[in-house]
Formats: structure tokens, C-alpha cells, sequence
């Protein structure tokens, strides 16, 4: 078979590092923490780590509100830190991803705070402001994904500032030639340290239709995600930018498209190499609405996955294959089960995405089978969106006891909890007062449990990605969905030039059965058992009794 890109058999581990490991005390994991643990994502066998954003921040976002591109946050450590750091991953071929937020800046960014000043600021192009209405009223009726109008009024100059996200996160122009030459300039700093790769942040939605019109139909998402002039940009970027380095990239799509991400991704058109999309984890938002608590659409998850699976694939492009990350709630919770059958569907839906066509990515925590804290009180949430809604759906009328039960399901802080590294007091990750509480499970689920336990959901994730190294199939073999509507099983089958992967999934906690279809004929294939998530599950790929959560590859 051909050779394929590095990244393409690469396992990422995404680390939110403050949860990750404290080694000062305060409460907020750090660099030197990160550092203490690379022998641990080593023995996991990982490739890349991706770090969410580090950089000099207010912190209203976590990080995603950068006020300085060039700092690293004071919490988190110094520069020394980060090149301790890059070395230390570097000596273990472990590679290192930044999280690139360009989308928006903090408004402590010293260009907004220059922006704002007047409207004649050499830097108040840099943002997007735009007149109110006659009445008064803001320019658009478009909405913030954090809640309320995306437009916030500025006193002083009687201009409104466009912010997608929270009111501290202002958009930034990518109109502006002057911006993009200093992004560019930022990127260049970055990757010159010896990064390898960049995560791009919210990175669909930098180009705006720059009419404003208003929605008559929603919430403005259509005027600015997948805009006139994002492949433009991107290509841009990679021109100035990425085909100067050995280095990945993905870009973090939000509401796009297949047809977008095949844009976006294929090699010809030199953009991105591969993209982040949600819409498998949107299958528990009955009627696109994320906001209350429902049970997962089993069958359309298997419609989506493997939709993309398969036309990303005959477009040329690349899938980010993932069911976690520090904005979803934890999967075990969500689409497996965190009580009996713990250990079972952790490992399954980890099998589910590891063998499919792209590059995997792990989320702190989910190699332990972390799952949500359950918290019970509106003060123990610390996210920003959390809190906004919380507020919305009280205006609303919604009673306390329904709210705490939407979050417990959906709030990003779910997946922030502090890792169990092991059953002391915070789950050993830290020694003062951790900054959002730990799950209270942490005395079973945690880093030195698993390290103990030969059949642990981590040797699990160990044996995934040691078959993807060895396997091409797994990287290579085009896709095919079995028994689409079977309301139980996940199957589908991984053609390679005269070999075959079939995979088979029970998504419920009641038996069932598989019955190989018809169609695909393994007469005279020697097939062998790959993985299982039970000791002695069945060789027979023909029918199979499959037990809670039963999980097999053959090969
Ligand atoms: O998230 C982008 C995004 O649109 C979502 O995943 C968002 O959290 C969700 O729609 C809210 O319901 C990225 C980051 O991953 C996220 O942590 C940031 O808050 C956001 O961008 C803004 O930078």
C-alpha cells in the first residue's frame, strides 16, 4: 500500500491542562504537571498531544479567550515550562498540538483594548463593529452560542462589536489584510519553537457574509458559518503558513457539512488535513435543541458516522474521529452506561471509533472511563455557557431541581473535572483545592486502578492503538455499515485490496443477536479474532450471541 502522511496513523491525546495534574497546589493543573505524566501517555501510546489553549488569559473561557498569543498563562507556568515541555514530549516522540484560537480574542487583548479608544484606532479594523440600528437596536438579530444577542454596545464610540461567543470574546476581522499577516506572524512563532501541529479553533466561522443581514429563520449561524471566504483563507493560511512544516493540522468545524469538510480536507485543494464535525454527538438534542435531558437516536448516530465515514472517504477527505472532548459531556455517560456495565461500554465505544477510517483522538480521562460528576448545585459549575444558561432557563420558568438535571446531562463541565490519577483525597490531582470539584467516583475510577488491571478499559485504548499501527486496514480499508437498522448492534465491515475488518458493537445492556449478512461472503477467509471486550466472546462471525455491551473485531 501506498505511504500515507504521518498523521493519518496517529493517536491524539487531548489534554485540558488545568485538570490534567497539579504540581503547585493552587488548584489548577500546569505544564510541569503535564511534564510528570508524558511516561504515562507513553505506556498509553499515544503520538500527538493536543493542549487546549495556554496561553495569557483572563480565563473567562478556560483559555479561550487569549489576550496575549505570546504568553504562556501564569498558572499554568513560564516559556521555560513550555520548551521543557516541547523537549521532554520530543525525547519520547511524542509530538505537540497548540489549540489556535483566531476566531475571536479576549477584549483584554491589547488590539481591542486599542480598538475601542476611537473609531479612527489603527487597530479598530482589526474587530468588527458596526452601527446600531435606527432604533437603537443592534445591527443583526443574530445569537451567541453562549446565549443573548452576539452583539454587545460600546458607550464610547456608539458602535456595536460582534462576539459569537462569550461578551469577552470579541470576533476578529478576517477582512483585514493587516490581521491576517499578524496571525500568520503568531502561527510562525509557534511552529518555528517546534510545534507540530495546530488546532484550529471555531475555524468555519472566521468569514462573515458582510452584508449582516438579519435571520428570519434562527440564530445567524448561516451567515457566518462555512462564509463566503473561508476556503479562501484557509488556503491562504496554508500557503503562508503550513506548507512551510512537517506539521498537522485540523480544523474545528462547527454546524459544516460534508461537502464543506471534503473542501476542506482534500489534499489537492491544500487547506486543512482533516476536520472536527458534531453532528454524532447532536443525537440526544431532540430537535436540535441541547438544552434538556432526552435518550440518544441510536439509529441516526449509525446514519451519521458512517455518512461520514463513507463520503469523506470518495471525496478525498479526512475524518477527526472522536466521541469526547472538554465541550462534550463524557461518553461513558452518555452513550455507553457508568454503572453496571461500566468497563464493557467504555471499552466498546472506544472499539466503535478506534476502527473506523481517520485519526483518533482521546480525551483526558476517557482512557480511565471517566464519567459526568453528577453535580447537584448550580455552584459547583464553572462554565461560562453553563452559567448563561442556567440563568436563561430560570427567566424561562424552568424549576431549579429540571436545570441541575439538564446540566448534570449536558454542561461542557462534565468532561472538565480533575483526573483521577489515583484514590487520594481530590483523586491525587492536587494538593490544595482543585478549581472545579472531582467526581466523586474517584476512589474506583482513577489512573492507578487501571494501571493494575490487566483487563482495564486503559490496556483497552493500549491495544487500539497498537492495532492501528500494525493493521493498514484500519487507515486504508474503505468503510461499509451493516444492518443499518438493526435498533441494537453497530456493525460494519473494513474492506482492504483481499482483506477484511469486521466489527461488531452492542449498544444496550440486553443480548442480542448477529447474524453475518448474507451479502458479504467470507467463504474460505481465515479469520481470526482481533479484539473483544469479554474473555470469551464467540469465533463464530456468522451468528453471534452478543451480551451486554459485547464487543468484537475480527480481522
Ligand atoms: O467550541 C466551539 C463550539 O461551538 C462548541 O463546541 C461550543 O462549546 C458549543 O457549541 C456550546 O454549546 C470551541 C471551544 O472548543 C470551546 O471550548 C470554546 O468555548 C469555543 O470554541 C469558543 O472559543
Amino acid at each position: 500500500m501506498n505511504q500515507q502522511p504521518w498523521w493519518k496513523k496517529a493517536v491524539v491525546y487531548q489534554i485540558y491542562p488545568k485538570s490534567f495534574y497539579d504540581t503547585t497546589g493552587n488548584g489548577v493543573g500546569d505544564l510541569q504537571g503535564i511534564i510528570q505524566k508524558l511516561d504515562y501517555l507513553k505506556k498509553l501510546g499515544v503520538d500527538v498531544i493536543w493542549l487546549t489553549p495556554i496561553y495569557k488569559s483572563p480565563q473567562n473561557d478556560n483559555g479561550y479567550d487569549i489576550s496575549d498569543y505570546f504568553q504562556i498563562h501564569e498558572e499554568y507556568g513560564t516559556m521555560e515550562d513550555f520548551d521543557e515541555l516541547l523537549e521532554e514530549a520530543h525525547k519520547r516522540d511524542i509530538k505537540i498540538m497548540m489549540d489556535i484560537v483566531v476566531n475571536h480574542t479576549s477584549t483584554e487583548h491589547p488590539w481591542f483594548q486599542e480598538a475601542k479608544k476611537s473609531k479612527a484606532n489603527p487597530y479598530r479594523n482589526f474587530y468588527i463593529w458596526k452601527d446600531p440600528k435606527e432604533d437603537g437596536s443592534a445591527p443583526t438579530n443574530w445569537e451567541s452560542k453562549f446565549g443573548g444577542s452576539a452583539w454587545e454596545y460600546d458607550e464610547k464610540t456608539g458602535q456595536y462589536y460582534l462576539h459569537l461567543f462569550d461578551v469577552t470574546q470579541a470576533d476578529l476581522n478576517w477582512e483585514n489584510e493587516e490581521l491576517r499577516q499578524k496571525i500568520y506572524d503568531m502561527m510562525h512563532f509557534w511552529l518555528k519553537k517546534g510545534v507540530d501541529g495546530f488546532r484550529l479553533d471555531v475555524i468555519n466561522l472566521i468569514s462573515k457574509n458582510q452584508s449582516f443581514p438579519d435571520d428570519d429563520h434562527g440564530d445567524g449561524r448561516k451567515f457566518y458559518t462555512d462564509g463566503p471566504r473561508i476556503h479562501e483563507f484557509l488556503h491562504e493560511m496554508n500557503q503562508e503558513v503550513f506548507s512551510k512544516y512537517d506539521m498537522m493540522t485540523v480544523g474545528e468545524m462547527s454546524s459544516t457539512s460534508i461537502d464543506h469538510c471534503i473542501q476542506y480536507t482534500n489534499p489537492e485543494r491544500q487547506e486543512l488535513n482533516m476536520t472536527f464535525n458534531f453532528h454524532h454527538l447532536k443525537v440526544d438534542y431532540p430537535n436540535g435543541e441541547k438544552w434538556t435531558v432526552a435518550d440518544f437516536d441510536f439509529l441516526a448516530l449509525k446514519q451519521i458516522l458512517s455518512e461520514w465515514q463513507t463520503k469523506m472517504n470518495e471525496g478525498g477527505g479526512w475524518n477527526a474521529l472522536f466521541w469526547c472532548n472538554h465541550d462534550q459531556p463524557r461518553v461513558v455517560s452518555r452513550y455507553g452506561n457508568d454503572g453496571k456495565y461500566h468497563k464493557e461500554s467504555a471499552k466498546m465505544l472506544a472499539t466503535t471509533i478506534h476502527m473506523m477510517q481517520g485519526t483518533p483522538y482521546i480525551y483526558q480521562g476517557e482512557e480511565i472511563g471517566m464519567t459526568n460528576p453528577y453535580f447537584k448545585r448550580i455552584e459547583d459549575y464553572r462554565d461560562v455557557e453553563s452559567i448563561n444558561m442556567y440563568h436563561i432557563l430560570k427567566d424561562k420558568g424552568m424549576n431549579e431541581e429540571e436545570i441541575i438535571q439538564i446540566l448534570q446531562s449536558k454542561s461542557r463541565d462534565n468532561s472538565r473535572t480533575p483526573v483521577q490519577w489515583n484514590s487520594e483525597e481530590h483523586g491525587g490531582f492536587t494538593k490544595g483545592t482543585p478549581w472545579i470539584g472531582v467526581a466523586s467516583n474517584y476512589k474506583e475510577i482513577n489512573v492507578e486502578n487501571v494501571l493494575n488491571d490487566e483487563d482495564s478499559i486503559f490496556y483497552h485504548y493500549q491495544k487500539l492503538i497498537h492495532l492501528r499501527k500494525e493493521y493498514d486496514i484500519i487507515t486504508e480499508g474503505d468503510y461499509q455499515l451493516l444492518l443499518a437498522d438493526h435498533p441494537e448492534i453497530f456493525a460494519y465491515v473494513r474492506n482492504g485490496n483481499d482483506e477484511k475488518l469486521l466489527v461488531v458493537n452492542n449498544f444496550y445492556d440486553r443480548e442480542t443477536t448477529f447474524e453475518l449478512p448474507k451479502e458479504i461472503d467470507l467463504e474460505g477467509y481465515q479469520s481470526k479474532m482481533l479484539l473483544s471486550n469479554y474473555p470469551d466472546s464467540s469465533h463464530d462471525m456468522k451468528r453471534i450471541a452478543l451480551r451486554p455491551y459485547e464487543s468484537i473485531v475480527f480481522y
